[in-house]
């Protein structure tokens, strides 16, 4: 009995110990980019240098702490990571590992080291998935060049499945100037590391029906999409392609003090389109904590005040039980 319970008690401190999100790739690939896009960091993305060594921040997602590590791609640096595998990969949970697919010529140094990379988890005995991100692929290069571009993603697949042995390995194709196909990947990767994450989604669908929403969106302060409701495909297009301007614009209102006689209830976004309302509200579960935010894609102007806070309440307990 006591053993049983100490083994419970150890299980329950794994799980709360940080998982470590590695972003690997060659030097200049866009890893650094786009873990900046995401914080809506875009003032610094303009400025950015080529990382120096590992750099590692730690965030939380979904109450969950998450250790992100950003390998400088630069070849010195690959050189030492590879050399001192169990310092850099060991404990991985996740990998990204970033292409510049418009790098052509570097394409078969991007998958080399991919494979050397490979090599290294397999060392460590270790499996993480492997989600490929497909970078670069711009809007502009999507509408012009649609053909080469799906011959091109072809072609590098088929290159990895021949040259890297491995079983887990995921594609997104990425950019930063379509910023919702980072946060689409970002939240489908780390949503799938939480098994709370269905109860919330469950949580959503009903406050949606319940409010007669065509859709709603839960968001983190990361962007990053923490569950979701959409009555159809055209709204989830419409959501989540406007999620991240949202966030932006609130970011504007940080500096603003709140001035005396406003209630917190008040402090919403509505913009109406179309006869499309979208209602934005920042969720604030825990003192100190990173805030939440839902919007929500409504045909009325009603903001449900108290549909809100039972739907926070809710969610408080999920999050953070
Ligand atoms: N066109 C385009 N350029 C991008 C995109 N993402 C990043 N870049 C550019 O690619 C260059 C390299 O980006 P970084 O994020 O510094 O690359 P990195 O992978 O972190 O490089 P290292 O730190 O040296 O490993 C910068 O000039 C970015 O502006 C993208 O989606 N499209
Ligand atoms: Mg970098």
């Amino acid at each position: 009995m006591t053993i049983q319970f100490l083994d419970e008690k150890k299980k329950t401190k794994e799980s709360v110990s940080p998982s470590k999100l590695l972003f690997t790739g060659l030097d200049n690939a866009g890893k650094t980019t786009i873990i900046q896009g995401i914080q809506r960091e875009f003032s610094k993305i303009a400025f950015l240098k080529p990382t120096r060594g590992a750099q590692r921040r730690i965030f939380e997602f979904m109450g969950r702490e998450i250790a992100e590590w950003d390998l400088g791609g630069q070849i010195s640096y690959r050189i030492s990571y590879l050399k001192n595998p169990g310092k850099y990969f060991d404990d991985t949970e996740i990998a990204i590992y970033v292409i510049d697919i418009v790098d052509r010529v570097r394409l078969p140094e991007a998958i080399s080291y991919l494979k050397d990379v490979v090599e290294r988890f397999k060392k460590l005995e270790i499996a993480p998935p492997i989600y490929v991100f497909l970078h670069k692929y711009d809007p502009a290069l999507r509408r012009n060049a649609l053909n080469e571009m799906k011959n091109l993603e072809i072609e590098i697949k088929d290159k990895i499945k021949r040259t890297v042995d491995y079983k887990e390995i995921f594609y997104y194709t990425t950019s930063i100037y379509d910023l919702p196909s980072i946060i689409k990947a970002m939240s489908e990767i780390l949503l799938s590391l939480y098994p709370k994450s269905e109860l919330i989604e469950k949580t959503i669908i009903e406050f949606g029906k319940k409010t007669y929403s065509d859709g709603v969106v839960l968001l983190d302060d990361n962007s990053l999409i923490v569950g979701s409701y959409y009555k159809d495909e055209e709204t989830k297009n419409l959501l989540t392609a406007s999620t991240p301007y949202f966030l932006t614009l609130n970011d504007s209102f940080i500096f603003t003090e709140v001035q005396p006689g406003h209630q917190q209830e008040e402090n919403h976004m509505i913009v109406q389109r179309y006869g499309k309302i979208f209602i934005f509200k920042q969720l604030t579960f825990k003192e100190g904590s990173s805030p939440y935010y839902i919007l929500m894609l409504k045909q009325d102007t009603n903001i449900n005040k108290d549909e809100i806070e039972t739907f926070a309440n809710l969610l408080k307990q999920i999050l953070y039980s």
